[in-house]
């Protein structure tokens, strides 16, 4: 649904099933994909139960020392990963699923500085751009839940895709339960949670990073989308002047040979 701006208190109710209340933050031009709720028999009132293990999403191992927050009404048996901090504009990716399918594979795919392509994943864990290591697979992990980690130090404005392929197990991404979380320095600059509703062929398209840019994709599809970002020789850019609220602004748009519209940027804005 459109929503505006802002931020919301979802309230998911079901007869027989325990009330739960979740929260949203719907930005601009931006899609918010919310993640699997599964709701608990019972009424409100009883009680349910809290279990899991949080892990480094470096290493996968366990950490000490956590405090924990727990919601009240929730039957909780996910498990979480903490990342360490990162400087400068390095982005870490950290994929974390339920149980089935137990092996979900993150796959990096960009360019150097000399325009050769490169392709992080399982069996090419590093690639190096001269001295610089500008993608690495931290964590490979094939026995359910994750966390499975990608660092990008991105040295170019060149697209860098990031997509998950359903390697091995039972069910399908759908119901994977697969979240993904996008951190840039010590910021939390992403969410994304598994479509359930686009089929179920094996590869999940979920972004771009472009000169700074979080392009969504979020499509379910049989082979991996790794062109969705026009370059630069076939994009073009248009000035738009918008006076609908209160404040003028004036936007730079960044639009493929379509007129598809993939970036949008804020040049000036002044009030009457
Ligand atoms: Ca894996």
């Amino acid at each position: 649904m459109t929503l505006p701006i802002g931020d919301y208190r979802v309230e998911i109710s079901a007869s027989g099933y325990i009330n739960f209340t979740a929260y949203a933050t719907v930005n601009e031009n931006y899609n918010t994909y919310m993640e699997t709720f599964l709701l608990v028999e019972g009424a409100d009132g009883e009680t349910g139960t809290a279990t899991g293990q949080i892990n480094n999403a470096l290493t996968g191992n366990g950490v000490e020392g956590v405090s924990l927050s727990v919601r009240k009404g929730w039957n909780n048996s996910q498990n979480g990963t903490i990342t360490p901090n990162l400087s400068g504009n390095n982005y870490r990716i950290v994929l974390t699923w339920g149980s089935n399918p137990r092996d979900l594979d993150s796959h990096m795919v960009g360019s150097l500085s000399d325009g050769n392509p490169f392709h992080v994943y399982y069996s090419q864990k590093s690639s190096y751009d001269g001295k610089i290591q500008v993608c690495n697979l931290d964590v490979d992990d094939t026995t359910s839940y994750g966390p499975e980690t990608v660092t990008l130090n991105a040295t170019t404005n060149k697209p860098y895709y990031y997509y998950i392929y359903h390697y091995a197990g039972s069910g399908s991404l759908a119901t994977s339960e697969a979240q993904i979380k996008i951190y840039q320095g010590e910021s939390l600059v992403g969410k994304f949670n598994v479509p359930t509703d686009l089929g179920n062929n094996r590869y999940w398209n979920v972004f771009a990073i472009v000169d700074g840019q979080i392009i969504v994709k979020n499509t379910i599809t049989s082979s991996p989308d790794v062109s969705y970002v026009p370059d630069s020789e076939s994009s073009t850019m248009m000035l738009d002047f918008d006076d609908t609220g209160e404040d003028q602004e004036i936007y730079l748009y960044f639009c493929d040979k379509n007129l598809t519209q993939y970036k949008k940027i804020l040049i000036y804005q002044f009030s009457c």
